[in-house]
């Protein structure tokens, strides 16, 4: 079976899985104006759950060291921000809601897209600019998006996803739909003044939106504590109530946010802020070292890697050994090369694709192409 390919992502629940169970402590988090909530300290998993989370983190951590080592062959180019140190995050939430829930991210996006069900294949070839990507190889990195599941980019400028969700959310809303938009952010982006203003009417009308600001404690070059003048990230946006965790860990991602889930359909919006690490440099230009070192990225690699928790699990619970795991991870590395092989051979757009999907296909609708200079700008059926 083709590893990559799993239609029932984000939809299966731990309850309909079986298996015996395995309990699990959960780590402590800090919480804001959720006085005398629970928040959830344990749960639950099984053989079957911990080995389809190791291959789902190992497939996306795989997908991404290809992408860099395509971008670095100059296969790929453009932006390319890589999600590598931060997947059991897109993972825990995917776990914790369902494809009805509406997700929206920045541009290091690669691994939501997969999780919302875009397949390597796809992933590559909209990275490598071929016809046969995700938005035809005419996005690229930053612009994943997948109405089919709600997921609803990708998206450059740093902050305008925050926006965006919130109205998803009024849309939850206003169609009286008992689900959430999942709203995710940087650190950086978090200083970011539509934040706060969308966050304010998502407050004022209760609106169903989780923000989660993915603290992985730098935005580019500047470290959270040289950016903002409080770090407390889940407190921020105050009145909403907020919970602040480690979120290497994809139990207390998937807990926490079926928490907040429930919470915000009845009571409006939260905030997640969760704790985490990027590998790679903030993008392909970035080296990742010279505001960090080295021994920072080993402290975090070695001690709190989120395929390494759920790695330990497993053999501790004698699921699967070491070297099981390892011929999985290996299995797992030869196929997503032998996709690169199969993107190589696929075609890229040709000039008719380039006026494609501008705007809605529809025959009595007219069409304004928009050239870069504007006497350059024309009507496809003629009139200008
Ligand atoms: C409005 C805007 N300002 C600046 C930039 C340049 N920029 C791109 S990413 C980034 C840092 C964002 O950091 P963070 O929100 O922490 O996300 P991370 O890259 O760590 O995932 C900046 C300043 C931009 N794209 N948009
Ligand atoms: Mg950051």
């Amino acid at each position: 079976m083709n590893t990559f390919v799993k239609k029932t992502r984000g939809i299966i629940s731990t309850a309909t899985r079986g298996f015996s169970n395995i309990k699990l402590k959960l780590g402590t988090a800090d919480t804001f104006n959720l006085e005398g909530r629970k928040i959830p300290t344990e749960t639950e998993t099984n053989g079957e759950e911990l080995m389809h989370y190791f291959k789902e983190l190992t497939t996306m951590r795989r997908m991404e060291i290809v992408l860099d080592n395509l971008y670095k062959a100059r296969e790929i180019r453009g932006f390319c921000h890589l999600y590598d140190g931060q997947e059991s995050i897109a993972m825990g939430i995917e776990e914790g809601v369902t494809f009805e829930d509406c997700l929206i991210t920045a541009y290091r996006d690669h691994c939501q897209a997969y999780l919302r069900g875009d397949s390597v294949h796809q992933i590559i070839a909209e990275l490598m600019g071929k016809r046969t990507g995700s938005t035809k190889g005419k996005g690229g990195s930053m612009h994943f998006y997948r109405k089919k599941t709600n997921f609803y980019g990708g998206h450059g400028i740093v902050g305008a996803q925050c926006a965006l969700g919130t109205g998803l959310a009024f849309s939850l809303k206003y169609k009286k739909q008992p689900n959430v938009s999942i709203t995710m952010y940087g650190d950086g982006a978090a200083n970011q003044g539509q934040l706060f203003e969308a966050a304010n009417m998502a407050a004022l009308w209760k609106l169903p939106c989780i923000y989660v600001c993915e603290n992985n404690q730098y935005a580019m070059g500047t470290s959270t504590s040289r950016g903002a003048a409080s770090t407390d990230y889940y407190k921020r946006l105050a009145p909403v109530p907020g919970i602040r965790f480690e979120a290497n860990n994809v139990f207390a991602v998937r807990e926490i946010t079926k928490f907040a889930k429930e919470y915000s359909i009845k009571e409006g919006p939260i905030c997640l802020e969760m704790k985490t690490y990027r590998y790679h440099g903030h993008s392909m230009s970035d080296p990742g070292v010279t505001y960090r070192n080295k021994q920072e990225i080993d402290e975090y690699r070695k001690n709190k890697d989120p395929i390494a928790l759920v790695k330990h699990l497993i053999v501790e619970n004698k699921v699967a050994s070491e070297d099981d795991l390892k011929e999985i991870d290996k299995k797992i590395k030869r196929e997503i090369e032998e996709t690169v092989d199969k993107v190589r051979n696929d075609p890229y757009p040709d000039s008719e694709d380039l006026i494609k999907d501008v705007y809605i296909e529809d025959p009595k609708s007219l069409q304004f192409i928009r050239g870069v200079e504007y006497d350059k700008s024309f009507f496809p059926q003629g009139k200008f």
